[in-house]
């Protein structure tokens, strides 16, 4: 048996009921294949059994009181996977789907993503099964508070930096802040995607979504070709969505649906203008289903179908994980779409990213894609620890050189090692070699 089977089946039966985690191992290893064999020092040094496996994980007790004064239990989590290149670094997604085999899945991606960015940052990801839809801000408060109350001793400035994630934007930010500045009293970069006027990143807010759309311009440069005159279709309309469409627009494309776990909107002239202001905060703010959407501006509404079933140039998934399978993909190629990228995490089955592959659809993996959000988190660190903000178009600036040059990095490592023009294995094994690198150098710890 090959070395990486072996590695695959081990995970395998220490994460049987880890079906998330086990896709995102299997397919970063099957990426490594030609790195091992031109490198078997990483095996000799056991890099790859000891990257799968979190460096410490934390599961916890959320107890809070609802408005109607009952007693209600979450379970918080924060698993922090590799700290070779930085502090843990990533998300906090608050959704009723979380569970530790989803954390985990998002911290292993988290750790090649943040290599990639060329930042010095770890990985990890955290979050709890709260749902924050129909919660009122006094819930979400309350919450947030607990939250933090046991996760402030795990995490800090220099050693474990979370952020948001589905369901954590800026006023969990702003409450989970607020708390761990109480406890600690110290007023230091403990989280990322924080309000301007505390310590906040201009263009944080953005970062995702434009860089997914400046990621896809490089791929489509390659190729002579731009997201002019495009028609694109996307599905989540949140803090990444909604900046997409807004950069889409500027660089003269158009984007005509929007979904959620409900159906879609289909929107012909494109979501613009007044139509996306409406928009913006819809998810982020509101927490409302895509439908008050088609519903506002008289648009049809197409319950329990799939925004993959359109027509489309490029296809930008942007929910959550495996929200497009192999027969979307099918359906996606039958229409003609040439382009995919990942906005979500992991959000192509990875049937559908094989398909595309096999079809020759650029296809851009989300590791790579949506790193620009946490790129800028990485560039909000660094403003905090200089005590000083750059101004929009400097973090800007900074965010699209670092998008040209995850592409110009993923697309050299996969020609390196045979695989021209597969994204996939070309990020995973851009950003696999630099905190092997690191792992090498520091021992076996
Ligand atoms: O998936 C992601 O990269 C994020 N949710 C952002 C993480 C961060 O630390 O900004």
């Amino acid at each position: 048996m090959s070395y990486v089977n072996e590695v695959m089946q081990k995970v395998t039966q220490r994460n049987a009921h880890e079906p998330e985690f086990l896709q995102a191992v299997a397919e970063v290893l099957e990426s490594l294949e030609p790195v091992l064999a031109a490198h078997p020092e990483y095996i000799e040094a056991g890099v790859v059994d000891r990257i799968v496996e979190p460096e410490r994980q934390l599961m916890f007790r959320v107890p809070w009181v609802d408005d109607q004064g009952k007693v209600q239990v979450n379970r918080g989590f924060r698993v922090q996977f590799s700290s070779a290149i930085g502090p843990y670094k990533g998300g906090l997604r608050f959704h009723p789907s979380v569970n530790l085999g989803i954390i985990k899945f998002l911290g292993f991606e988290q750790i090649f993503k943040n290599a990639l960015t060329g930042l010095p940052m770890g990985g990890g990801k955290g979050g709890s099964d709260f749902d924050p839809r129909g919660k009122s801000d006094a819930e979400v408060m309350r919450f947030c508070q607990s939250f933090m109350t046991e996760l402030y001793r795990h995490v800090g400035a220099d050693t474990d930096v979370p952020a948001g994630d589905i369901g954590v934007g800026g006023r969990e930010i702003g409450f989970l802040f607020g708390q761990y500045k109480r406890i600690v009293n110290r007023f230091e970069g403990v989280l990322t995607g924080k309000g301007i006027n505390w310590g906040g990143s201009l263009a944080r807010p953005e970062a995702t979504g434009y860089g997914t759309a400046y990621f896809i311009s490089e791929m489509l440069k390659e190729k002579n070709d731009s997201l002019a005159g495009k028609t694109v279709t996307i599905s989540g309309y949140g803090n990444v969505g909604t900046y997409f469409i807004e950069k889409v627009n500027s660089l003269g494309g158009k984007v005509i649906t929007i979904a959620d776990e409900y159906g879609y909107v289909l929107d012909k002239e494109g979501i613009a203008g007044e139509k996306l202001d409406f928009l913006m905060d819809l998810w982020t703010v509101k927490r409302l289903s895509a439908k008050v959407y088609a519903e506002q501006f008289g648009l049809p509404w197409f319950e329990g179908k799939s925004p993959w079933e359109v027509p489309c140039d490029i296809a930008v998934p942007s929910a959550t994980q495996n929200e497009l399978n192999a027969e979307h993909a099918q359906q996606l190629i039958a229409n003609g779409c040439y382009c995919v990228a990942e906005a979500a995490n992991m959000p192509c089955t990875a049937e559908a990213a094989e398909l595309f592959l096999k079809n020759k659809v650029l296809f851009g993996p989300a590791k790579a894609v949506n790193a620009g959000g946490v790129a800028v988190s990485g560039l909000e660190m660094s403003q905090n620890s200089m005590r000083y903000g750059w101004t929009f178009d400097e973090v800007d600036a900074k965010l699209y050189q670092i998008m040209v040059d995850i592409y110009a990095k993923s697309s050299s490592a996969a020609k390196k090692y045979g695989l021209e023009g597969n994204l996939i294995a070309g990020a995973n094994i851009a950003g696999f070699l630099k905190v092997a690198d690191a792992m090498m150098a520091q021992g076996v710890v």
